[in-house]
This record gives structure tokens, C-alpha cells and sequence, in this order.
């Protein structure tokens, strides 16, 4: 298996695409899928457009139905979330569809979604990504960082680095992003929380009173449910 990582969906090779693709916005969008279908949400259905997003969702139950909108950090005004993890919980989500859409990590899904396979990993559910690739062994993997507005973000690759470690020898590293990301976990895997409050991103959250999504996201391994792409756009609960 070769692993390949992409700090932002912009850098992703154009006209080609991997065996697999994952994922990852450590903050928030991939921990917020993570703990959403884990807690019984049917399905998050995600949307680089807000106006899409309304558009489609009317057509759904409103009591089967929950709209998660971000941008800037901040829930978009007449929606019912905001992109915050500790807010998916099981009284919310159960039997409900999310239609979500956030600034970075919607459109970073988006960017995969014609790869064969498409899955999302946080630090939250990093070591049941690591067990789901160790299982099938795809040979091509693109880890595709949602970043920041085309910008690299620590916590996405550090979250990289964390599946290449787990995955250990079984994988090979496709690209000079893969090592470093890789020496990135290396150097703080003791002290996540820590490097999520030093990243920019991480920062913007807490100036908006968000130091306890930060405490949750930055937790390694706590949840074993993978998110997983069942149509495009839509993603269910491999757990
Ligand atoms: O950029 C994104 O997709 C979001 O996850 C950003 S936020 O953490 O919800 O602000």
C-alpha cells in the first residue's frame, strides 16, 4: 500500500484518481461525521453550496432531517448546527439525516468524491481507518487535507501522520508530504491538544469560545466508527 497526502484539495492531481481516498478535517468536519454516525444519525449528506444544500434538504422530512452549517467557524444563520461534534449527540442525531456544509472539509470530500472508495478519518476514529486499510490493503491512497481555504493545516496533517504510523511497514509513503506528516505525528503525538491550540485554525475556534470541540477532537483513537462514501455525497457508518 502507498500512501500519498495532499494538504489541501487543491493539490490533489488533476484527470487522476487513487484506489482510495480519506479524508481528514481534524477540525471539525471529519470528527463531527465521525461522532454523528456513530451516535445513530442515518446518513450526512455533504454540500460545498449552501444554496444546494436548502434546495435538496426541503425535499426531506423535517423530523428526519438536521442542517449543519459552518463557515468561518461560525453556524450559518437559520441551520440547525454548526459543525460542533459535542453537539451530534445521540437525543439530536438518532434517525436523522444531516445535510451538512462547511468551509473546507465539504469541499475537500467533494474534490474525491469519483474515487472508488472514499472514507473520512479523524484523530477521534484514526485507528478504525488504520484497521479498515490494514484489512483490504488498497494498493493507492490519497489522504487528501482539507486545510485551510487552500492553505496547510497542522492538524489535518498531523492526523496523516498518524495513520501512516499506524499502518506501520504495510504502507510505503508516495509523496515528501507523507514524511513529514509522518515526522509531524512523531513529534507530537504526546501532545495533540497541544498542537491543535497552536494551529491557526485551532486558534480562530478558541477566540470563538470553541476550547472544548478542540478537548474533543483532539482525543486519538476514542471512536471506531469509519464514515464511509455509499453514493457521492453521502456518507453512512462503518463501524
Ligand atoms: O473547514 C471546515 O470544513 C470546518 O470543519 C471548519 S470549522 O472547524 O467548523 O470551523
Amino acid at each position: 500500500m502507498k500512501l500519498w497526502v495532499y494538504h489541501t484539495p487543491e493539490q490533489v492531481p488533476a484527470g487522476e484518481l487513487p484506489d482510495w481516498a480519506v479524508v481528514v478535517d481534524v477540525l471539525r468536519a471529519t470528527t463531527t461525521m465521525a461522532v454523528a454516525l456513530g451516535a445513530g444519525a442515518t446518513a450526512v449528506q455533504v454540500f460545498a453550496d449552501l444554496d444546494e444544500l436548502m434546495r435538496v434538504s426541503q425535499h426531506w422530512p423535517a423530523e428526519q432531517r438536521l442542517r449543519v452549517g459552518e463557515r468561518g467557524g461560525k453556524v450559518v444563520s437559520g441551520f440547525d448546527l454548526g459543525n460542533s461534534p459535542v453537539d451530534c449527540t445521540p437525543e439530536r442525531v438518532k434517525g436523522r439525516r444531516l445535510f451538512m456544509s462547511t468551509t473546507n472539509g465539504t469541499r475537500a470530500l467533494t474534490r474525491v468524491q469519483a474515487a472508488p472508495q472514499v472514507l473520512t478519518c479523524a484523530l477521534v476514529n484514526r485507528q478504525a481507518v488504520v484497521e479498515l486499510l490494514q484489512k483490504q490493503q488498497p494498493e493507492r491512497v490519497w489522504v487528501v487535507a482539507s486545510g485551510w481555504e487552500g492553505a496547510f493545516s497542522l492538524e489535518d496533517t498531523v492526523c496523516a501522520g498518524a495513520l501512516l504510523a499506524g499502518l506501520g511497514h504495510l504502507a510505503t509513503t508516495g509523496n515528501d508530504e507523507a514524511v513529514s506528516a509522518l515526522a509531524l505525528f512523531e513529534q507530537w503525538q504526546g501532545r495533540l491538544l497541544e498542537l491543535l491550540q497552536r494551529a491557526s485554525h485551532g486558534q480562530r475556534l478558541l477566540g470563538l469560545g470553541q476550547a472544548e470541540d478542540l478537548r474533543f477532537c483532539a482525543q486519538l483513537d476514542c471512536l471506531t466508527t469509519v464514515p464511509r462514501q455509499s453514493e457521492p455525497g453521502v456518507l453512512t457508518a462503518l463501524t
